[in-house]
């Protein structure tokens, strides 16, 4: 069985080697990916974002019970940015997660930042390609990181549910930060502890400045322990409720259209990133040019500009 049909089979070994093509930059991967694509837009994308210890692998592991007992194919792709670990799981969410290591309706997948020429955001869409084309019906991104990381993981999934746990302090601080808006469903972790309702409330507060029309989904709070695994019906009920709202109007076509831009968009700014680097090294920086402005008889302006115009960009 060659690796396109193992995937799309759904064969574990087949979705392990084609990710790691793809993590790994392997030119035999585009070919893979260009085969594939037409098999995919049936997996619902799912991501779980939040900071660290907030609970979001227990959480995730919680949600593929609920989405294997609901018949689907689960795939898990948990993106550490952080981590120079990648190709497995991270230990502690191989171990979150390790009841469902030996079913073969699930894949797990850890992702970390070492060796991404296009991108950490850009390797983990192809990796949700290859997981929607073999056949999960929902693909779960867990993103560990405040800020920048979210965000792009808010841009790449259907719906964000937004990890927070009381008493974290600077909880909402970090929400007032421009994570807030991502937000589609806000999931108050470890509401075992002190301070749920404060929590609970606060996030309220900030939605209630929110401008809002009569169109716009006010993003539920959905309150946890996912420990104990109480909330997680009512959570998985939000995801519910927010895909339906996206359905109607043709929200989601318009979602994944503009993710299928940006993509577009991600691989072009790549590629040209990549070849400006080279004709930088090779012909500007090795170039005579430079001699005039190390003297200070010209200046970096002129320098860009003579050679923006030998480029056709003036
Ligand atoms: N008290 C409490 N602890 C929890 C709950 N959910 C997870 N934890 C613990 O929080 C710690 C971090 O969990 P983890 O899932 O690895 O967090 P992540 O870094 O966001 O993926 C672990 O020790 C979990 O057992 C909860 O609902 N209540
Ligand atoms: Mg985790």
């Amino acid at each position: 069985m060659d690796l396109n049909d193992g995937i799309i089979a759904g064969d574990v070994r087949a979705l392990a080697r084609a990710i790691s093509l793809v993590e790994n930059g392997d030119p035999a991967a585009v070919p893979l990916l260009r085969a594939l694509f037409p098999r995919t837009g049936a997996a619902y994308l799912l991501g779980i974002t939040g900071p660290p210890g907030g609970g979001k692998s227990t959480l995730v592991d919680r949600l593929i019970a609920h989405y294997r007992g609901r018949g689907l194919r689960v795939g898990v792709i948990a993106v550490d940015p952080s981590s120079p670990f990648s190709g497995g799981a991270i230990l502690g969410d191989r171990v979150r997660m390790q009841k469902h290591a030996t079913d073969p309706g699930v894949f797990i997948r850890s992702m970390g930042s070492r060796g991404h020429l296009g991108g950490l955001a850009a390797a983990t869409a192809d990796a949700a390609a290859v997981l929607d084309a073999g056949g999960c019906g929902i693909v779960i991104l867990e993103t560990v990181g405040i800020g920048q990381s979210e965000v792009e993981v808010a841009g790449m999934v259907d719906t964000t549910v937004l990890v927070t746990v009381p008493g974290l302090g600077d909880d909402v601080q970090v929400l007032k930060a421009g994570t807030m808006e991502i937000a589609d469903i806000f999931a108050v972790n470890k509401a075992d502890r002190d301070g749920v309702e404060k929590c609970v409330i606060e996030i309220e507060q900030l939605l209630g400045v929110r401008e809002m029309d009569e169109s716009t989904f006010l993003p539920p709070i959905v309150q946890l322990v996912a420990r104990d695994g109480k909330g997680i019906a009512e959570l998985a009920d939000a995801v519910e409720r927010h895909r339906a709202y996206l359905s109607q109007h043709g929200r989601l076509e318009r979602r994944r259209n503009e993710r299928l831009r940006r993509q577009v968009r991600a691989i072009i700014t790549g590629r040209l990133g990549e070849w400006a680097h080279a004709k930088l090294t090779n012909d500007v920086e090795a170039g005579e040019n430079l001699a005039d402005l190390y003297r200070r008889k010209t200046d970096p302006h002129t320098v860009a500009a003579a050679v923006l115009r030998e480029l056709g960009i003036d």
